[in-house]
């Protein structure tokens, strides 16, 4: 029997067993001062209340025993990966590769590149890390997910209108139904996250549905 979701446009139904949890780019490089995000010119804070919600969230979703699988955004130490459009976007002296308080920035490997402590992925839980923004491009997710007989996908993480966008998108093209945690999600422009939401319920759930947490939490209990 489906599980239900109050959710906008519509209900969301899901099969636990065929859902995946997607945790997107939960990086201190996104989160804490002095990584990738900060030398933007954002500030950082914005994020983390988003911090608690999907704490709260995982727990639930690992108790239910569904896929849950954490990206991350960054690039190979030799920078191969990324391309130059991106490398020299951000400020002078600050930007990809360059070194900062928490290591070389958006780089793997780096300290500023995992995942915040709050966070931590289970042993078991694939990481995914991606050069991109959208979690499918130039990764192995699409083929870990049918593997797993992944239809359905609960999104969180940062940043609503770009990796969670460009992931969504992706996704949905693929034929995957994501269901967008709002309170999970978030974004350094608060306007951007409002309408990046209403984006993706528009037009009958034109790329998925949007809900906040408690209500899949409470379907999952
Ligand atoms: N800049 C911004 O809002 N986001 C990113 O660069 N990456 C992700 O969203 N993860």
């Amino acid at each position: 029997m489906s599980t239900v979701a109050a959710a906008r446009p519509t209900p969301y139904s899901f099969e636990p067993a065929s859902t995946a949890l997607l945790v997107i780019d939960m990086q201190r490089d996104f989160l804490e001062p002095g990584g990738f995000g900060e030398s933007l010119g954002n500030d950082v804070g914005q994020l983390r209340r988003t911090i608690a919600p999907l704490a709260a969230l995982l727990a639930d979703v690992r108790a239910a025993g569904l896929t849950v699988v954490h990206t991350r955004e960054g690039h190979l130490p030799d920078l191969s990966d990324c391309p130059p459009a991106k490398l020299h976007r951000g400020a002078p002296s600050r930007r990809i590769g360059d070194p900062g308080p928490n290591g070389r920035i958006l780089v793997r490997g780096e300290y500023g590149h995992d995942i915040i402590d709050e966070l931590t992925p289970l042993p078991g839980e694939p990481v995914v890390d991606k050069p991109g923004k959208g979690a499918f491009h130039a990764t192995d997710l699409d083929a870990l997910l049918h593997a797993r007989g992944v239809r359905s996908l609960l999104v969180t993480g940062v940043t609503t209108e770009v990796c969670v966008h460009t992931t969504v998108r992706e996704a949905n093209d693929r034929g995957y139904e994501c269901l967008v945690l709002a309170d999970c999600v978030g974004s350094y422009f608060p306007e951007f996250h409002r309408v990046g939401l209403d984006m993706i319920a528009a037009q009958g759930g034109i790329f998925g549905w949007v809900a906040d947490s408690p209500q899949v939490r409470a379907a999952l209990a």
